[in-house]
């Protein structure tokens, strides 16, 4: 090698080079810590930072101070060793994590990732909530509930704890051949559905039986197989035993709840969460139970709102929540945040873990003490003032299943639960005080409501009123009980003649009572039928309630026209007008036919003992949600002659 002679340096001089390249080393080496250095002091978003730091180490930053892309930090929320940071920063700036702790027993879900869930949306919320506006701690309620945890909860016990076996003694054959054959027309079409789906949108969330693929949608957050979900108990009480284990092992191979996209809190509630409880409750298999509180627990951060009453929609992912766009100045739906008490207690029987009852008791609260306008309950809720938003009040959508949950947390709390009791009754003198009309031809129907003034329409979905009228009539005051059930009569009645109405004999979304029309559209746009359940719904409950044939007779057109208008090559679908004889179809095999239509047609042509209501209440997507004993439970189980399958 060959070395340049500097100036002044002999050629020789080796102890002269070796210091000069000491102090040379000792620059670089400087240089180096100096570069690495401020690379702390970096924005989180600067690819360099990303490479040479760990995540770990840039999670205090990105949240705590608010820097770095939003992105950045949903993804920081998904680990469990980057919630810890979240965790100390969320606790030294309020008491959620601390009034948490002292609330909870022992879960069998981690609880701590509860609560870094729960410190994680609290971040990002005040992250936007404006300074000058600082957010209250929502308000709690401790709620009682009875001494099951979650390592304790004991499936077998739990059954001994109904009055009845599940599935009645012959899983609810009925007696008479002709209802027997109506019966198996209808399990044949569950088959024909499921069987479709299967066949073409496997693992998709819905059918679309004419171009013979699936449907995914937005409203499930990334999560799967909403059909699946839907039918396991279906299946299971139709006795589709082949079906019912290709669904099983679907859960067991491919639900996968760690999705990241944007989800309605209440489709995922009333959907995947019911669906699962139910098919716990009907089969013991730990893995339903499992998941139904995984999924819960993914639900918790849309409720970090300053009152507690949850946003609409929620990234399932990073828990990020917010209202959605369509629903006035940033409201929560009435029907939505209202919808949730059924599911939210069985999560908190299973899991031992108290939030969610008290998640759900808190909207309770606030419910039950803002002011109602003529007792009536709006549909528009902020969920940062809790004041109502807009005087719009329907038993139809935006309202409808709240006032159905108030009747059945009171049944299904094996009639324990006053509030729930009290507000129901109130609400519905105030609905029939206010919203409860007759028409010129004789017919009772529920009008809405717009700040005073009636807008004489019902909608298809507040036909389910029939039923939960009639489910509620035997525990209103003496005097009202054969009132409440004529009423309940009557509503059905109406619902009935929407279908007698049309061509197809089956109901439009919305039908009117002005304008000379009696039970019919006017309008275009309300023409259509998409296989909602909620007419049948209530033809199921009446039949349980009264016997009277006809309910049967009106299930049993329902299944006609069915079959005739909406059967096509590859499953069921809804259609663009139910006055057409030559229909339109709109390519769709809602879950719902599966979950509801089917199921409750099922329950009409089967006898009583099959899912007997004194043992079951059905969440609003009609998954069955056993009643809770409590003192059955707590004595170890004192009916355990009556149950044998
Ligand atoms: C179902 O998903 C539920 O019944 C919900 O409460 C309202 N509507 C659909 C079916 O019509």
């Amino acid at each position: 090698m060959v070395f340049r002679k500097l100036p002044g340096v002999s050629a020789s001089g080796m102890g002269l080079r070796l210091s000069q390249k000491f102090v040379f080393l000792l620059f670089l080496s400087g240089l180096v810590t100096l570069c690495f250095g401020a690379l702390f002091f970096l924005p989180d978003s600067v690819r360099l930072k990303r490479i040479f730091l760990s995540k770990t180490d840039t999670q205090p930053v990105t949240v705590g101070s608010g820097s770095g892309s939003e992105n950045d930090a949903k993804e920081h929320l998904k680990r469990p060793k980057d919630q810890e940071h979240l965790r100390g920063i969320t606790s030294a700036k309020g008491e959620t994590s601390t009034k948490l702790k002292t609330l909870s027993r022992k879960p069998s879900v981690s609880h701590e990732a509860t609560e870094e869930r729960l410190a994680g949306g609290k971040a990002q919320e005040e992250l936007t909530l404006p300074r000058s506006k600082p957010e209250p701690a929502p308000e709690r309620v401790t709620s009682s509930i009875h001494g099951v945890n979650s390592d304790t909860f004991n499936y077998n016990k739990f059954k001994r704890c109904l009055l009845r076996a599940p599935l009645g003694r012959e899983h609810g054959k009925p007696s008479d051949p002709r209802t027997e054959e109506r019966r198996d027309k209808v399990k044949e079409m569950m088959k024909f559905a499921w069987d479709n789906y299967k066949r073409y949108a496997w693992g998709k969330n819905e059918l679309r039986p004419l171009t013979r693929n699936g449907h995914i949608g937005n409203m499930f957050g990334g999560l799967r197989g909403a059909s699946i979900i839907d039918s396991l108990d279906t299946l299971y009480i139709m006795g589709l035993t082949e079906e019912y284990n290709d669904a099983k092992e679907w859960v067991q191979t491919s639900l996968d709840l760690n999705s990241n996209g944007e989800a309605s809190l209440f489709e995922v509630n009333i959907r995947y969460v019911g669906g699962l409880l139910s098919a716990y409750y009907l089969t013991g298999e730990e893995l339903y139970k499992r998941r139904a509180v995984e999924l819960g627990e993914k639900l918790l951060p849309a409720f970090n709102t300053p009152t507690g009453i949850p946003r609409g929609v929620i990234n399932l992912g990073s828990g990020t929540s917010w209202s959605w766009g369509w629903a006035s100045a940033g409201s929560s739906i009435l029907a939505e945040f209202g919808t949730l008490h059924l599911e939210f207690v069985h999560l908190t029987e299973l899991s031992g873990n108290p939030i969610y009852t008290e998640k759900v008791m808190n909207i309770r609260k606030l419910l039950n003490k803002i002011e109602k306008p003529h007792g009536l309950y709006p549909n528009f809720l902020s969920p940062v003032s809790g004041n109502w938003v807009q005087h719009h009040v329907s038993i139809g959508g935006l309202g409808d299943s709240f006032y159905e949950y108030l009747i059945k947390s009171y049944l299904m709390s094996d009639k324990t639960d006053e509030d729930a009791k009290k507000m129901y009754y109130s609400a519905l003198e105030a609905i029939e005080a206010n919203l409860v009309q007759k028409s010129p031809g004789g017919l009772t129907y529920m009008a809405e409501w717009r700040g005073g003034i009636l807008d004489h329409k019902m909608g298809h979905l507040a036909c389910f009123s029939g039923g939960m009228v009639g489910i509620g009539a035997d525990d209103g005051a003496p005097e009202k009980r054969q009132h409440y059930l004529d009423l309940a009569a009557e509503i059905t009645h109406t619902c009935h003649e929407s279908y007698t109405r049309s061509a197809t004999k089956l109901g439009p979304e919305a039908f009117r009572f002005d304008g000379g029309a009696e039970a019919t559209a006017t309008r275009l746009s309300d023409r259509y039928y998409i296989l909602r359940p909620e007419v049948i719904e209530s033809y199921m409950y009446m039949w349980r309630l009264t016997h009277d044939p006809k309910y049967r007779e009106w299930g049993w057109e329902a299944v006609e026209a069915l079959e005739q208008h909406c059967r096509v090559d590859s499953g069921f679908s809804g259609i663009r007008d139910v006055y057409a004889t030559a229909v339109g179809h709109d390519n769709m095999q809602q879950s719902f036919f599966l979950s509801e239509t089917l199921k409750y047609l099922y329950l009409l042509f089967s006898d009583d003992d099959l899912l007997p209501l004194e043992d079951w209440v059905f969440n609003t997507e009609a998954h069955p949600l056993p009643v809770v004993r409590k003192s059955c439970l707590q004595d170890g189980g004192t009916q355990d002659k009556t149950v044998s399958e």
